[in-house]
């Protein structure tokens, strides 16, 4: 992240998929599901369907593909799945971008959640107890790094608020403080003693409860990959990258304000609320525009990230907070 010119494109240039492509083959996803295997697995090439896929093992994914909900879709083409899932960010397995087999060594089974703090109960939850109590629905989102790289993605969760409500936080609780797990024999960056781990995240309660935050369990109809976060992963579309936390193990509910893993290392630069906005550079390169995966055209970034008519609410009266930053 620290880095001082602009990130090298080493990706194909090539446009992002058209919408239809990726609808296309969510029917045929629900096809195969209904017994139609050999239909489906011709229409996308000899075998592809029955091919060993690294969800397989995993006991949650009989529920994919879940319905999409229709609120959230976005008029940008679907990043290809191949693009986002080479190309990421997760310091936990190194500082660069591909780190998609780094994070194969990941065991994202048994996996316990624990929320904690200022809650009716403290408690200890299965990732698959919460997925069966969990409303699941699909919601494509933008996601913006502040490295001005952008993607669209199909994600698959739940919004953080049927979290919060499961927790029941006292009235006193201000804050939800979100940790990524800690295991440096799997993760080796996590060995890299002077970054401040486990990678720590927080929102407002007025943020978590919003509408558009939401726990991710899936990406593109199926249980979501170990390098976007498995399994479970924060979406705060509004914001910077950096915000939406990947591999959550602990929801610590307080009334002190978090500090976030890139607010430790360097505060002016990356600070809490994080906020999309074009106007507001970063110390060391522009906002104004960003590069979708794939694509070869930069297009303008814009407010809150597309999502003002949702967030702008939330931060009435705090003109004087660094918002976007
Ligand atoms: N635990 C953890 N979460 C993380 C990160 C990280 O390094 N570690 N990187 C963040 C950043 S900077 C971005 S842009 C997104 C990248 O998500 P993606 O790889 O699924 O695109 O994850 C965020 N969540
Ligand atoms: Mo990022």
């Amino acid at each position: 992240m620290l880095i001082k010119s602009p990130p090298a494109w080493n990706i194909p240039e090539r446009e992002t998929t058209p919408e239809g492509i990726y609808l296309n083959r969510r029917e045929m996803m629900k096809g195969a599901a209904a017994g139609t295997m050999l239909a489906a697995s011709s229409m996308i090439g000899a075998g592809s369907a029955l091919a060993a896929q690294p969800w397989d093992d995993d006991p949650s994914a009989k529920l994919y593909p879940v319905a999409r909900n229709e609120a959230y879709t976005v008029a940008r083409g679907i990043t290809p799945e191949d693009l986002n899932s080479k190309y990421n960010n997760f310091y936990e397995f190194g500082s660069h971008k591909q780190i998609f087999r780094a994070a194969r060594r990941l065991n994202v089974r048994p996996w316990t959640i624990k929320i904690d703090g200022m809650v009716e109960k403290e408690m200890e939850i299965d990732i698959d107890d919460l997925l069966a109590k969990m409303p699941l629905e699909e919601r494509v989102y933008r996601h913006r790094c502040v490295e001005a790289w952008s993607m669209t993605i199909p994600w698959s969760g739940f919004a953080l608020k049927a979290l919060v409500d499961l927790a029941a936080p006292l009235g006193s609780a201000k804050y939800i403080e979100m940790k990524t797990f800690m295991d440096p024999d799997v993760a080796s960056g996590q060995k890299q003693f002077w970054y401040p781990w486990a990678y720590t995240e927080g929102l407002t309660m007025a943020e978590a409860t919003n509408e558009l935050a939401f726990l991710v369990t899936g990406t593109y109809g199926h249980p979501a990959l170990n390098q976007h976060g498995a399994p479970l992963r924060l979406a705060v579309p509004w914001k910077y990258g950096f915000k939406s936390i990947k591999s959550i193990v602990q929801f610590h509910f307080t009334d002190k304000r978090p500090t976030s893993f890139w607010e430790d290392i360097a505060g002016k630069e990356y600070g809490f609320w994080a906020n999309v906005n074009p106007d507001v550079p970063h110390p060391r390169w522009s906002q104004a525009t960003e590069r979708a995966l794939g694509a070869d055209k930069r297009v303008p970034t814009l407010i809150y990230n597309g999502y003002a008519e949702q967030v702008a609410g939330l931060y009435k009266g705090m003109e004087s907070e660094s918002l976007f930053m």
